[in-house]
């Protein structure tokens, strides 16, 4: 990850690492292994990745709740999650030039699972992300603050990859979950350039690479206008 800052605090550190207890060492291109044998292997970290996005939304929900009972306001407008498909997986490992196996995804990637978080206000965002990390099972692994300096797209977002355990009837494990946190405004523009840009094949002209910066730049004004009359109006009462 490019201009990531890597935090090491695991508070789990009895916990494996998802790959540690399971056998997945088996390439998705040997002909010869047994089919079901490895379609069962996906299906049980897919499971593992699954519960942790769950563990991430109910914990999210419940501090929702918490806010908006304490203080009548809901610091997160939408939660959206996704397990990366096998396919994507398999496309980014590739263009990493990384092994397309269970093991090298596991380790590799941080964003199999992915859980996206839209907020009102660019305040609310690191109110959420505060509230959250400071969660003792929660461990921090790496952050990308992309509000505070934006990609050369312009698009902003707070990234966050962090630790959950995942607890099974026999094994527990410490599961990567990628958490992109931006408000309303970011995500209207992100959404559209994604669409857009950010997975096409064909070369995107540079005027029009230009005009989706200036509308990234004209929508971080409008969150900073919105923010300051939020800010205004909560004097006046
Ligand atoms: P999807 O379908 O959204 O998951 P890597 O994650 O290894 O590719 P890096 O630099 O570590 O590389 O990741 P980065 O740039 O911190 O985060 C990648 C994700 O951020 C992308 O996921 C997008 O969701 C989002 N993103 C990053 N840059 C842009 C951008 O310019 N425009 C938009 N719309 N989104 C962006 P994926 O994997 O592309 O796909």
């Amino acid at each position: 990850m490019e201009n990531t800052n890597n935090i090491n605090n695991n508070s789990n550190e009895n916990l494996p690492i998802i790959s540690g207890e399971l056998d997945l060492s088996i390439n998705r291109f040997n002909a010869n292994e047994n089919f079901y044998k490895m379609a069962f292997q996906f299906q049980q970290i897919m499971m593992i990745y699954e519960s942790a996005v769950k563990q991430i939304e109910t914990k999210l929900e419940i501090l929702n709740k918490e806010n908006k009972v304490r203080r009548q306001r809901n610091p997160i407008e939408t939660v959206k999650s996704r397990i990366k498909s096998p396919d994507s997986i398999a496309k980014k490992l590739e263009k990493k030039n990384l092994p397309v196996t269970f093991d090298s995804m596991m380790t590799n990637l941080s964003d199999i699972a992915g859980v996206r978080v839209i907020c009102p206000y660019i305040s609310d965002i690191y109110t959420v992300k505060e509230m959250l990390i400071k969660q003792p099972d929660i461990t921090l692994v790496a952050e990308n603050d992309y509000i505070e300096n934006p990609k050369e797209s312009g698009y902003r977002s707070l990234h966050l990859v962090v630790e959950v355990p995942v607890y099974l009837s026999k094994t527990a494990h410490n599961v990567r979950v990628e958490i992109q946190l931006r408000t309303i405004a970011m995500d209207f523009w992100a959404s559209l350039e994604h669409e857009l840009r950010y997975k096409t094949t064909t070369k995107v002209p540079d005027s029009v690479r230009r005009e989706l910066f200036r509308a990234a730049e004209t929508i971080a004004m409008t969150d900073r206008q919105m923010e300051e009359i939020a800010i205004e109006l909560q004097q006046l009462d």
